[in-house]
């Protein structure tokens, strides 16, 4: 089988990069290695940024994200037992973001595609890509327990981290930057009405708390734990009882989470990292193939959306003129917008977690910077602008 553009990997960078082109008129296949429902249950990001949002629209993947979405004007900043709301729209002109989780917009992708798109495979699990130096890449692949190959006249990869794509590209050709972080998160779903109507961050001597939501009648939340804990040494009660504690506020000794059955229960360990360049010959990497963030940021998803939407554009203008200029663009376009949510998210997670090996002055300098950003519309705006993210122009 030959296509023009085979792309490996069905989650979001995947399924809208398919998505982009077919509605462009350039072919594509997409080959996923996971079942239909493994893909659409995969717990994970939750905050769209505008320009994520205009995409999906665009793509024809708007309607249940207008009718379901929660549009959020602003986020809340708990440190030191205090509330701090910073209102997006006004400190960004007019931008907003909106909660939509990942496993909707991969269900909506989906669905379009397997109605009206081109060839889209599960359980296709992608071994090689060879040939990305020559005119037309193969890629093996094993679907049904048969071997198979696709030939393309490009290649992407979409399959994350810890996706195959990436080793196609010689280790001399590749430059890996990266973080670790002394923590992870302990992620909950919870059958409980969100306490809040925003977004909570909140930084505290026990470490960060994260109340979120993915609808008005499930709220989603995390706890900053040691890098290796067993989620079983957290039965509920405990976790409830963390996160009003870390979540506390001095004026109102009340305040408690709503409470309710928790239906999953997982722990992230957090890393950033980034490959250069995100292209070698005909084969592109795309989303968390080519870059990981820390999600206190709310960055990956949107990153993933803002590579393809670059790549799609490039394919297309090759495909309708033959020029390259913007394929040749894709990697250092992308970096750019890659380096400053890799900034961002750093900045967020170094700013609200408690690193085990800190000093009392490292506690002083996070809180001084809080009390920055809650009391200077000038640090408050430059964290808005980074959180709603950048408008997706030709450039990037
Ligand atoms: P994905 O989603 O990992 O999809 C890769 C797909 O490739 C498939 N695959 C293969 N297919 C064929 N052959 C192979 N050999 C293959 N190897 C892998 C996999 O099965 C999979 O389907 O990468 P993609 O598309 O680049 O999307 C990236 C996002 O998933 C990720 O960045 C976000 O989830 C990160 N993230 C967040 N991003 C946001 O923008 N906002 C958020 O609020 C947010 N919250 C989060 C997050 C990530 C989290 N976790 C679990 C790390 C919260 C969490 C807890
Ligand atoms: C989520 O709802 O899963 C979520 C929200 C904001 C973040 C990270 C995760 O920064």
């Amino acid at each position: 089988m030959h296509t023009t553009v085979a792309i490996i990997g069905g989650g979001p960078a995947g399924l809208l990069l398919a998505r982009l082109l077919y509605r462009a008129g350039v072919d594509s296949v997409v080959l996923e290695s996971r079942d239909r429902s493994y893909v659409e249950r995969r717990q994970r990001a939750g905050i769209l940024e505008q320009a994520t949002t205009d995409v999906l629209r665009a793509a024809g993947a708007g309607d249940r994200l207008d009718r379901e979405g929660l549009v959020h004007d602003g986020i809340e900043l708990r440190f030191a037992g205090r509330a701090h709301r910073l209102d997006l729209p006004s400190l960004t002109g007019g931008r907003r973001v909106t909660v939509y989780a990942q496993t909707e917009v991969v269900k909506d992708l989906i669905a379009l595609q397997l109605t009206d798109g081109g060839p889209l495979f599960f359980g296709a699990e992608v071994h090689s890509v060879e040939g990305a130096e020559g005119t037309r890449p193969v890629i093996r692949y094993t679907r049904e327990g048969q071997e198979q190959t696709l030939t393309c006249d490009y290649a992407v990869g979409c399959d994350g981290f810890h996706g195959i794509a990436r080793a196609a590209v010689p280790e001399a050709a590749r430059t890996a930057y990266e973080r670790t972080y002394p923590y992870s998160w302990l992620g909950i779903l919870a059958e409980a009405p969100p306490v809040h109507d925003e977004l909570i961050y909140a930084h505290s001597a026990r470490g960060f708390a994260l109340a979120s939501m993915r609808t008005p009648a499930v709220s989603r939340l995390y706890l900053q734990v040691p890098n290796g804990t067993d989620p079983a040494d957290w039965p509920d009660e405990r976790i409830w009882d963390e996160l009003d504690a870390r979540l506390a506020l001095e004026a109102q000794p009340d305040w408690r989470l709503r409470r309710g059955p928790v239906t999953q229960k997982s722990v992230l360990p957090m890393r950033s990292w980034v490959t250069e360049p995100m292209r070698h010959g005909r084969l592109f990497l795309a989303g968390d193939a080519a870059h990981i963030v820390p999600p206190a940021g709310a960055k990956g998803l949107n990153l993933a959306v803002s590579d393809v939407v670059v790549l799609a554009r490039a394919l297309e203008l090759w495909h309708t003129t033959g020029s390259e200029a913007l394929l040749e663009a894709y990697s250092d376009t992308c970096l750019r917008r890659v380096w400053r949510a890799e900034h961002f998210s750093w900045f967020m997670t170094t700013t609200l977690h408690t690193d085990p090996d800190r000093s009392p002055f490292d506690t002083r300098l996070q809180l001084a910077q809080l009390d920055r950003i809650a009391s200077s519309p000038h640090a408050a705006a430059e964290l808005a602008a980074n959180y709603t993210g950048p408008p997706l122009t030709a450039t990037g």
